[in-house]
């Protein structure tokens, strides 16, 4: 370990959608966080640790900061409100869109409320061209008292080092926290239960996902074997979404179980035979038992 380690917490925030998880899983080199087309994907607080010669950065991912429209989303709020209390840098994503809107002015206000450095990172540059890049830093500049603003391409890995460069100027200097193998702390039932929601969601349509929840109900490796037994539920809010999310004779259900079972035997290597049930639970987002039974809780 050198002498002049620098370690410290940084939390990614920003709205739904912008690539803050495909960001954390680019730095970290492995697939941590669950990213889709769909917003909201991230509901938990996911911490994954990027080890270097210069030290280590603890990441938190933040759900979106937004106005709560249900229990659900009070709850993700929370989080993202009491992650800011325990960092060191905030590292912000937007898209490069010249407009700022309502959501990123909302995010400016909460952070006008603290001290810590921020970092800007314009995403996605890889969609728009350099004229309307430097545009969009001017726009945002004139919004607030940027550490930093850096143009990047989380998906193409384009400026990625130049973030945690400039995360590390901000950083203090400090002990390893986690060992150097370490790149997340989130159970690995946990990271099971987000691989099948990801599947869940790439396989179905609009309105469906968001009242999805997905439990583990059993996972244990067969004695003397390199097999692991998994079962797990799909909660859904409605009977017809159980009948999509089953589809017909069984078939989007298989889907679903099979691309996670790929995925889930690569994380573990290990065979997996996968089992999913379907279960309903009216209006889950709206009840504080619900959610707590869903590990939604703090
Ligand atoms: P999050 O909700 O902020 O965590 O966003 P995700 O990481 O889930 O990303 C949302 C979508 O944006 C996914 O389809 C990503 O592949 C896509 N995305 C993320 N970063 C980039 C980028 O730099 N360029 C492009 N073109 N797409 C990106
Ligand atoms: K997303
Ligand atoms: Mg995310």
């Amino acid at each position: 370990m050198k002498e002049n380690f620098k370690s410290g917490f940084v939390a990614i925030i920003g709205r739904p959608n912008v690539g803050k998880s495909t960001l954390m899983n680019h730095l970290i080199g492995q697939k941590i966080a669950i990213t889709s087309k769909k917003p909201q994907t991230t509901r938990n607080k996911i911490q994954t640790v990027y080890t270097c010669e210069d030290g280590q950065i603890i990441f938190l991912d933040t759900p979106g900061i937004h106005k709560a429209k249900n229990k659900l989303g009070e709850y993700m709020v929370n989080v993202a409100e009491q992650t800011l209390k325990d960092v060191d840098v905030i590292l912000w994503l937007v898209e490069p869109t010249t407009y700022i809107g309502a959501g990123e002015k909302h995010i400016a206000e909460q952070l006008q409320k603290t001290s810590l450095p921020v970092i800007l990172v314009i995403n996605k540059v890889d969609t728009v061209k350099k004229e309307e890049i430097l545009q969009v830093i001017d726009n945002y500049r004139k919004l607030y008292d940027f550490a930093e603003i850096i143009p990047a391409s989380a998906l193409r890995g384009q400026n990625t080092k130049d973030i945690v460069d400039s995360l590390f100027q901000y950083m203090p200097y400090g002990p390893m926290f986690y060992d150097e193998d370490t790149v997340t702390d989130q159970p690995q039932r946990q990271i099971v239960a987000e691989i099948i929601r990801e599947k869940a969601l790439h396989a179905l349509d609009e309105e469906i996902p968001h009242g999805i929840a997905v439990t583990i109900e059993k996972m244990r490796e067969r004695k003397g074997q390199r097999i692991v037994d998994i079962e797990a539920t799909i909660v859904c809010e409605r009977d017809s979404h159980k009948g999509i999310i089953i589809g017909k004779q069984g078939s989007m259900l298989k889907k679903i179980g099979s691309n996670a079972r790929f995925e889930i035997e690569k994380m573990l290597e290990e065979k997996v035979n996968l089992k999913i049930w379907v279960k309903v639970k009216k209006d889950w987002r709206d009840s504080d038992t619900l959610m707590k039974n869903f590990g939604y809780n703090k």
